[in-house]
C-alpha cells in the first residue's frame, strides 16, 4: 500500500469513525481499489434523511454480500480441510509409472477434507454417519484426487440408485427433518428394501459412524482402481488410509452430549492439533492383487458393498500423509476445493466399478453447480501445482488464458506457446480392455451376495461393539414410526446374525419375530474373522494425541497438578483445566493456574479422560454444583478413567459413587504420574458394565 494511502483518522462527514486512529492502519478501499473515507455511515440527504442511491460504496458493500453464499455440497456439506504432504516410502516403479511413486523420499503436498455426508453445513460434527476422507494429491504429473470414506464399503452398487439414497438418508421432504440423522423411516424403508446395503448397514451402525477424532480414523478408496506401470503391466489395487495414532470412538451417549456441548468438537481437534504442532499422520497401504485373484475370490472385486479381507491380501505400506497447516481462510480452502474422481493421473487407472464410473460424471458436473465456473481449477485450491497447457478458454472467470495468436490443433505454428501437445509416450492411457456385451441395464450376477461380508463383519467384532451395534440398530429404529419398516430391517438381520436381530428385536419389544427376508443368494457363513475390521482389537495403548480434563479448585495440590501435567506434555498428550471461573484457580502454594473452561462449558464427554484436582474446600462447593456433579456421573458412565486426589471423595459421595469406584479410579497421591499415563492408554475402563 502507497505512503500515502496512510490512515488519517480524520472524522468522516457522517459521524464517529469506528476505527481507532493509528499509522498502523492500512486504507480501506473498495473492490475496485479506492479509498474509503467512512464506510459505517451511508451516505444520506440530511442527518435524517433518506439514503441516496449514489452512495457507491454502501452498494458495492452491499451487493457483494447479497451474492457471499454458494450452494453447499449436495452431500458432504459439513466438512474441514487441513494442507500437509505425502511422503513416499519406496520407489514403486515396478508396479505404477504414476510419477509421485517413483521417488523414496519424496514429498507431495496436499490438501485433505473430512466431512459428514448427510448433515447441512450447520449441522453437528458427532452425527451417525459415514465421514469423507478426500485427499487431493498435488502431483508433478497432475492432481490424483482419492475421494474416499472412513469405511470400505458403500451402501448401494449402481451409481444410478446415489439420488434416492441421499434423499431417503436427508431430513423428510415435506417436514425437513431429522437433521443430519438416518433414524427415520425413510431411510429405514429405502435400505430394508435395498439388500445390498446390509453390509454397510453394519458399519455404520458400528462405533466406525461415532469417530473420537478424523485423526483417530481409517480412510479407503472403497473402489478397486488399478495400478499401470511403464511397460503396461496392471495390477488391481485397493486404497487404505492407517491413522499412526490408531483407531477411536466415542460412545454414542458421549456424541448426544458432544453434539450440544461443541457442534463442532471434530473440526476444533483438527484445528487445535495442528496448531498445537501435533500433526496428524496417516500411512498409505495398498492391497494389491491380480486378475487371477480376482477370478478366484468369493466376491466380485468391482462391487463396492464388499471388501477383501486384509488376512487375504494385506496391505502394504507405501507412504505416510502428515497434516501440518491449517487453512488461512475456510471458505476459499475448504469451501472451494473441487474434488473428482475422475482426477488420476499416468499409473493409476480406474476400473468397471459402476459406482465409480457413476461418480466420474457427478463430482465434475456437481463442481459446476457450485463454484459456478468451468473455470474452477483456476482457483488456488483446485489449480495444479505442475505446468499446465492446453487451449481451453474463457468462461466465467477465467483467469488465465492461452498466451498469443494460437488456440486450437492441429496447428502449423512453431512459437512456444502453440506447442502443446498430446504425447503417446508420458501422456495419460487408459488400459486397454476386451468388451463385449448386449446393451441392456445389467445388475451382474456376481453382486447377487448382500449378507456374507455382512456376518463377517459382525462377527469380527468384540462382545463390546457387537453390544454397540445391537444398541444403534434399536436406536435408529425406535425413532421409525412405521412398524412394517421397522420389522423389514430386523428381517434382514436374521440373515446376518441370529443374537444380532434377537437383541433388537428384544430392544424394540417386538411381540413376535418377523419372517428372516429372502435372500438372492444364500449367505456364506464360512468367511474368518478378521480382526483388522475391529476398533477395539486394534487399540493404540496410548495417550499421545489425547485430552485429558482436569476439574480443579482453588487450593489444589500444585504438586500433583504439576506432576501430572508434565507427564501429559512428555507424552504428547493434551489437557484442559476446568475451573469455577474461566479466570484459573489458586494452588496451595498460592500461585494461579489459568482456567480453560467453566464447568458448564467444559463437560468430561469432551475429554477422553478426567482427574478431579480439588481441595477439600474446593470439593464441598462443587459436591453442590449440578454440572460439577454430571461431569463425575457422565465420566463414570462413559467408562473413563478417573484420576483423583482423597478431597474429591466428597463429590463422588454426593453422586453416590464412592461404593462402585474401580479399578477405573487412580488415586493421584497415591500411583505417579507414569502409572497413570499408562494405565490411560487403555483409553476406557470397559469392565465397568452399568
Ligand atoms: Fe460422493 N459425492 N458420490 N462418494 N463423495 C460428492 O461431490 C457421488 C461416494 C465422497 O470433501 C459430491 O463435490 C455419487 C462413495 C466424499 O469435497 C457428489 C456417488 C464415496 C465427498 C458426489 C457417490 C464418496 C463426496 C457432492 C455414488 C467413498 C466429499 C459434492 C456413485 C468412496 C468431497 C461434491 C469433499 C462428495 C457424488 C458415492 C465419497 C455429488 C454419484 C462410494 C469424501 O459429486
Amino acid at each position: 500500500m502507497a505512503e500515502s494511502f496512510k490512515y488519517t483518522g480524520k472524522k468522516g462527514k457522517g459521524g464517529e469513525l469506528h476505527q481507532l486512529p493509528s499509522n498502523e492502519n492500512e486504507v480501506m478501499t473498495t473492490a475496485q481499489g479506492c479509498p474509503v473515507s467512512d464506510d459505517q455511515n451511508t451516505l444520506s440527504a440530511g442527518p435524517r434523511g433518506p439514503a441516496l442511491m449514489e452512495d457507491q460504496v454502501f452498494r458495492e458493500k452491499i451487493f457483494h454480500f447479497d451474492h457471499e453464499r454458494i450452494p453447499e455440497r449436495v452431500v458432504h456439506a459439513r466438512g474441514y480441510g487441513a494442507h500437509g504432504y505425502f511422503e513416499t516410502y519406496e520407489d514403486l516403479s515396478d508396479l505404477t509409472c504414476a510419477d509421485i511413486f517413483q521417488r523414496k523420499g519424496e514429498k507431495t503436498p496436499v490438501f485433505v477434507r473430512f466431512s459428514t455426508v448427510a448433515g447441512n453445513k450447520g449441522s453437528f460434527d458427532l452425527a451417525r454417519d459415514v465421514r469423507g476422507f478426500a485427499v487431493k494429491f498435488y502431483t508433478q504429473e497432475g492432481n490424483w484426487d482419492l475421494v474416499g470414506n472412513n469405511i470400505p464399503v458403500f451402501f448401494i452398487q449402481d451409481a444410478i440408485k446415489f439420488p434416492d439414497l441421499i434423499h431417503a438418508a436427508k431430513p423428510e421432504p415435506d417436514r425437513a427433518f431429522p437433521q443430519a440423522q438416518t433414524a427415520h423411516d425413510n431411510f429405514w424403508d429405502f435400505v430394508s428394501l435395498s439388500p445390498e446395503s446390509m453390509h454397510m448397514i453394519m458399519w455404520i451402525m458400528s462405533d466406525r459412524a461415532i469417530p473420537r477424532s478424523f485423526r483417530f480414523m481409517e480412510g479407503f478408496g472403497v473402489h478397486t482402481f488399478k495400478f499401470v506401470n511403464k511397460a503396461g503391466e496392471e495390477k488391481f489395487i485397493k486404497f487404505h488410509w492407517k491413522p499412526k495414532m490408531g483407531m477411536q470412538s466415542v460412545l454414542w451417549n458421549e456424541a448426544l452430549k458432544i453434539n450440544g456441548a461443541d457442534p463442532d468438537f471434530h473440526r476444533r481437534d483438527l484445528w487445535d492439533s495442528i496448531n498445537a504442532g501435533d500433526f496428524p499422520e496417516w500411512e498409505l497401504g495398498v492391497q494389491v492383487f491380480d486378475q487371477e485373484f480376482a477370478d478366484n475370490f468369493e466376491f466380485d472385486v468391482f462391487d463396492a458393498t464388499k471388501i477383501i479381507p486384509e488376512e487375504d491380501v494385506p496391505v502394504t505400506i507405501i507412504g505416510k500423509m502428515v497434516l501440518d497447516r491449517v487453512v488461512d481462510n475456510f471458505f476459499s480452502e475448504t469451501e472451494q476445493v473441487a474434488f473428482c474422481t475422475q482426477n488420476i493421473v499416468p499409473g493409476i487407472d480406474f476400473t468397471p466399478d459402476p459406482l465409480l464410473q457413476g461418480r466420474n460424471f457427478s463430482y465434475l458436473d456437481t463442481q459446476l453447480k457450485r463454484l459456478g465456473s468451468p473455470n474452477f481449477t483456476h482457483i488456488p485450491i483446485n489449480a495444479p501445482k505442475c505446468p499446465m497447457r492446453h487451449f481451453q478458454q474463457d468462461g466465467h472467470m477465467a483467469m488465465h488464458n492461452p498466451k498469443g495468436r494460437v488456440n486450437y490443433e492441429p496447428n502449423s505454428w512453431v512459437t512456444k506457446e502453440a506447442n502443446p501437445r498430446a504425447c503417446p509416450q508420458h501422456g495419460f492411457k487408459s488400459s486397454s480392455e476386451p468388451m463385449s456385451g448386449d446393451k441392456l441395464r445389467y445388475r451382474s450376477e456376481t453382486f447377487a451376495d448382500h449378507y456374507s461380508q455382512a456376518i463377517q463383519f459382525y462377527e469380527s467384532q468384540t462382545e463390546i461393539e457387537k453390544k454397540h451395534i445391537q444398541n444403534a440398530l434399536t436406536f435408529e429404529l425406535s425413532k421409525v414410526e412405521h412398524l412394517h419398516i421397522r420389522e423389514r430391517v430386523v428381517s434382514h438381520l436374521l440373515n446376518i446374525s441370529d443374537e444380532l436381530a434377537n437383541a433388537v428385536a428384544k430392544g424394540l419389544g417386538f411381540q413376535a419375530m418377523p419372517d428372516k427376508a429372502e435372500a438372492a443368494m444364500t449367505p456364506r457363513t464360512n468367511l474368518k474373522v478378521s480382526d483388522p475390521l475391529s476398533i477395539l482389537k486394534n487399540s493404540p495403548m496410548s495417550f499421545k494425541g489425547r485430552k485429558l480434563g482436569i476439574l480443579c479448585s482453588d487450593g489444589i495440590d500444585e504438586s500433583i497438578f504439576k506432576e501430572l501435567t508434565t507427564a501429559l506434555k512428555a507424552e504428547g498428550a493434551m489437557f484442559e483445566v476446568i475451573a469455577p471461573t474461566v479466570n484459573g484457580v489458586t494452588t496451595d502454594k498460592g500461585n494461579y493456574i489459568k482456567g480453560d473452561q467453566v464447568i458448564d462449558g467444559g463437560p468430561s464427554v469432551l475429554y477422553d479422560a478426567v482427574a478431579i484436582l480439588v481441595s477439600d474446600a474446593g470439593a464441598k462447593k462443587l459436591a453442590m454444583v449440578p454440572e460439577a456433579k454430571d461431569f463425575v456421573m457422565d465420566a463414570f458412565a462413559h467408562k473413563k478413567f478417573v484420576g483423583y486426589t482423597a478431597s474429591a471423595m466428597t463429590i463422588f459421595d454426593e453422586v453416590n459413587l464412592s461404593a462402585k469406584m474401580d479399578a477405573g479410579f487412580v488415586d493421584l497421591a497415591q500411583a505417579d504420574s507414569s502409572e497413570f499415563l499408562k494405565t490411560l492408554g487403555n483409553l476406557r475402563y470397559w469392565q465397568r458394565q452399568p
